[in-house]
């Protein structure tokens, strides 16, 4: 029989690959985007469009994590087998001006979650399996090196606190309530579908706009952080390997491997044959009040128990990332020369403008 999954935060990066994996498996999908002034599903276009998979076995509700009706609505309808909760203000930076948002998303949005899945299944003894979407970013101010899954916690950011909050009440919901419920404990991981105020998608992004003349310079923070980057197509693998499990357990993600921004933005600039120190520069609004120095994950638990392993290593990851951010650029280029010929005095909105720090915050 089909099985039936519904995702929180389907309309982002991870969410999206998602949705591609299960339903490449046959799932009939349910997802809860926010209502929002402007388009926010861009990373589902291709099934939207799709008239075999819209409206057929991929269905989007509109909700919101902070919302328990939203949750406890969606459950009681399509009886999910299981919930993937990927929904968050995720962004580590925003959480210092916006941490009390960013607590009600990331760890009330999770206690909703928990609270509709043990009111189900007791009521209709029916079970769901759960995933949550646990952070590295919980190990913060690492107390060991690698970060393993028994590695103490310490988080150095109001989304880092959140994280470590839903992380344990997952934990405690799967002891008090029999719920099959799984943490990933995911390290970075990107993509070219990565939300473009991430380091790493902020630096492929620019290297292609550079290139086109469109930006002069790329603004950044504390360049030395150290991150452990994976390519979200294969965590996401791993996701739905943990929930498929007899037992329920939480999994460190990662590659074993990790390297600094600085050395990303080097690599990201020589694909196109340029040093990435004629265009970085410093810019200290981009610095945290807490920095996480470094993250390396040990992942041999995925590796014995699931027969999880990474497929992609960081410097395929840079190159698919700086390629697609290429051609984008390429059509950048092209709305430009069309702009400046629509409007050859320049007084177009938005305004092209070479000298202009492309991306505005974050
Ligand atoms: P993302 O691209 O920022 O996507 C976040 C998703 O959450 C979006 O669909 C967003 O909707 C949704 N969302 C935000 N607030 C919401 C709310 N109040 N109610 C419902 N949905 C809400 O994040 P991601 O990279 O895919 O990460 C997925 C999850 O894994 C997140 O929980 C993140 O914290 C966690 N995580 C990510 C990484 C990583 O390196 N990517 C590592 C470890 C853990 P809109 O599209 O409308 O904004
Ligand atoms: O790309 P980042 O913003 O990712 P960060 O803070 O590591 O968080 C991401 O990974 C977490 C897993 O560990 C997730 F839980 C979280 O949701 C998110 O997906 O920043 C990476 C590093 C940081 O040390 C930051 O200080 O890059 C440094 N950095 C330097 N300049 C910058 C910039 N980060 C951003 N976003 N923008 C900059 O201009």
């Amino acid at each position: 029989m089909k099985k039936i999954a519904l995702i929180t935060g389907i309309s982002g990066q991870d969410g999206s690959y998602l949705v591609d994996l299960l339903l490449s498996k046959g799932y009939e999908v349910h997802g809860i985007i926010r209502r929002s002034s402007s388009f926010n599903t861009q990373r589902l276009e291709h099934h939207i469009q799709n008239p075999e998979v819209y409206n057929k076995t991929l269905f989007l509700h509109y909700g919101d994590l902070t919302d328990y009706t939203t949750v406890e609505k969606l459950i009681y309808r399509y009886n999910p087998d299981e919930i993937y909760n990927l929904g968050a203000q995720s962004h580590v930076r925003v959480s210092f001006d916006i941490p009390v948002y960013t607590g009600e998303t990331v760890g009330i949005g999770s206690l909703n979650v928990l609270e509709a899945i043990k009111n189900y299944q007791t009521t209709t003894g029916k079970k769901i399996r759960y995933y949550q979407a646990s952070s590295s970013e919980m190990f913060g101010k690492v107390q060991e090196v690698p970060q393993k899954e028994t590695t103490p916690f310490y988080p150095r950011s109001p989304y880092g606190c959140a994280k470590v909050y839903a992380h344990y009440l997952t934990v405690n919901y799967r002891e008090s309530y029999d719920i099959h419920a799984s943490c990933g404990i995911l390290f970075n991981h990107e993509s070219p579908r990565r939300g473009e105020t991430f380091v790493t998608r902020k630096i492929t992004r620019a290297v292609g706009r550079i290139y086109q003349g469109l930006q002069k310079k790329l603004y950044l923070g504390n360049l030395d952080a150290l991150r452990d980057w994976g390519f979200a197509g294969d965590y996401v693998e791993a996701m739905w390997m943990m929930l498929q499990q007899d037992t329920p357990d939480d999994y460190v993600i990662a590659t074993g491997k990790m390297i600094s921004v600085r050395e990303f933005c080097q690599k990201a600039f020589a694909r196109y044959n340029m040093n990435y120190e004629h265009y970085v520069e410093i810019d200290e609004k981009y610095y945290r009040p807490a920095e996480v120095d470094q993250l390396l994950g040990d992942y041999t638990k995925a590796k014995q128990k699931l027969g999880w392993e990474p497929k992609t290593d960081i410097d395929s990851l840079i190159n698919m990332m700086t390629d697609y951010d290429f051609e984008l650029s390429k059509r950048d280029y092209m709305i430009h020369i069309h702009d400046n010929a629509l409007n050859p005095t320049g007084s177009s909105f938005p305004p092209h403008d070479k000298n202009k720090k492309f991306i505005l915050e974050s």
